[in-house]
C-alpha cells in the first residue's frame, strides 16, 4: 500500500490502510476522481405535433440540426398498436418500431415542434426495407445531409436480421435519395438451433453484431465517416449486468461507404442506442441501459478505445443530441439539452426534451456550495 499516499487514504474516507476491505481495495484502484463528467438529467413534455399522441409512436429522436433559424429533428413514426409475435406476423405489427416511416419535425425554440411530413418511407415490396425504416441520425458533411437509419425486410420473424441503410439529400426538407443497397449488415458468422423462430438457440453466437446492426450514427472523425452502431449477437444471454448489447464502430472514406467494420469491434460491452460526440480529440459516448457498465460516460482518445469517464443515475433513453451546441466547452456540453423517448405504454411512445447538466456538489434545500 505504499504506492497510495496519506492523502489518498483520507480522501477514500479509509480508516486503517493495513485492513482494507475488497471495497476499499477497489476504490485505491481508481485514478479518476474529477466530476468533469459527472451530471444528472430532467425531462420535459413537449408542446406542438411533437406532444404525446394517442394512438400514434413517435420515437428514437434523431440528433437535432439548427438550419435557417430552425431546429430540424428526424424520428421514428408508426400507428396503432403492438400485436406482438403470437399472431400473424404477415399482417400484424410486431413492435412498435414495425411498419414506420422516417418523419421530422422543426421548431424555433426546441419546445413546440411542426411535424413537416415524411422525409424517408420504406421501399416498395422485395426490397431490403420494405417492412419497416427507423432509429435514423442526421448527419451533415460539405453542405448535404445524410440520414442513417434501422431497415428490416419483409417477414419480420424474430430471427430476421435488419440491415442500416442512408439516404441523402442537399437540403433538410428533401427529397432524400436512397441508396439502393444497404450500408452495413449483421456478420454472417452465426449459426441458428434448429428451424424455431427463437433467437435464443444457436449452434454457433458469431460476432457480437450476428444478428441486428441497430442505432447507426456517423461521426466526421480524423478525415475518416466513423458509423457508430450497436451490435445484437445470435443467442444472446442476460449476463451478471443484464442484456448481452454491445456497439461497433465501421469506417469509411464516405458518407455513403463503403463502410468497414473495425477489428476492434465491440468498442463497448454495454449500452443501448448510440449516443456519441466530439470532445478533446476523442469521442465520447453515453452508455444506458444494458450491460455491466450501464449508466457510464464513456470517452475514446481515438474513437476506439473507450474508457469509463462516470458513472450516471437512470439517463434517459435514446437521446437525440442537439448537434448545434459547442461539445469541446467541457465534456457533459453536449448533453445540455436534446431529446429522448418516453413509454406511455407498450404500444406507443412519444418525443421529449432533456436537459443534463454537471453536478459538482450536493447540496441541500437552500443552502450553498460556494
Ligand atoms: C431502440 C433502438 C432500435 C431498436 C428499437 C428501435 O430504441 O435500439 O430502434 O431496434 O429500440
Amino acid at each position: 500500500m505504499e504506492k497510495y499516499s496519506d492523502e489518498h487514504f483520507e480522501r477514500l474516507g479509509i480508516t486503517n490502510k493495513h485492513k482494507l476491505s475488497a471495497a476499499s481495495k477497489r476504490a485505491l484502484e481508481w485514478d479518476k476522481w474529477s466530476s468533469e463528467w459527472y451530471g444528472e438529467f430532467e425531462v420535459f413534455d413537449l408542446k406542438g405535433d411533437l406532444a404525446y399522441e394517442e394512438g400514434v409512436v413517435r420515437r428514437d429522436p434523431s440528433g437535432i440540426i439548427r438550419h435557417q433559424g430552425k431546429y430540424y429533428v428526424w424520428y421514428s413514426k408508426s400507428v396503432g398498436p403492438t400485436d406482438g409475435f403470437a399472431g400473424d406476423i404477415e399482417k400484424d405489427k410486431v413492435f412498435p418500431w414495425d411498419r414506420c416511416d422516417i418523419w421530422y419535425a422543426t421548431s424555433e425554440d426546441g419546445w413546440t415542434w411542426k411535424e413537416e411530413g415524411m422525409a424517408v418511407g420504406r421501399g416498395e415490396k422485395g426490397q431490403y426495407d420494405d417492412r419497416s425504416v427507423f432509429t435514423t441520425e442526421i448527419f451533415v458533411h460539405e453542405g448535404r445531409y445524410y440520414l442513417v437509419y434501422q431497415t428490416v425486410k419483409s417477414p419480420y420473424t424474430v430471427r430476421v436480421k435488419n440491415q442500416v441503410g442512408i439516404a441523402w439529400a442537399t437540403s433538410p426538407d428533401g427529397p432524400w435519395t436512397k441508396s439502393p443497397e444497404p450500408i452495413l449488415s449483421p456478420a454472417d458468422n452465426g449459426i441458428w438451433l434448429g428451424e424455431e423462430d427463437n433467437r435464443f438457440k444457436v449452434v454457433r453466437k458469431g460476432d457480437f453484431d450476428s444478428h441486428k446492426v441497430h442505432d447507426p450514427c456517423i461521426m466526421y472523425y480524423r478525415g475518416k465517416f466513423y458509423l457508430y452502431y450497436k451490435g445484437e449477437q445470435m443467442g444472446e444471454e442476460i449476463t451478471f449486468g443484464g442484456r448481452q448489447i454491445r456497439h461497433g464502430v465501421a469506417i469509411a472514406d464516405h458518407p455513403l461507404g463503403p463502410y468497414l467494420k473495425s477489428e476492434y469491434n465491440p468498442v463497448s460491452n454495454s449500452g443501448h442506442e448510440i449516443c456519441v460526440w466530439h470532445y478533446d480529440g476523442g469521442i465520447a459516448s453515453l452508455i444506458t441501459t444494458d450491460g455491466p457498465e450501464k449508466n457510464t460516460i464513456q470517452w475514446a482518445p481515438d474513437g476506439i478505445n473507450f474508457e469509463i469517464m462516470s458513472y450516471i443515475k437512470c439517463p434517459p433513453p435514446a437521446i437525440g443530441l442537439n448537434r448545434s451546441l459547442d461539445t469541446e466547452r467541457e465534456p457533459l456540453a453536449a448533453l445540455e439539452w436534446g431529446l429522448t423517448h418516453e413509454y406511455m405504454n407498450d404500444d406507443y411512445q412519444y418525443i421529449r426534451r432533456m436537459h443534463g447538466r454537471r453536478v459538482s456538489h450536493h447540496v441541500a434545500k437552500g443552502e450553498s456550495a460556494s
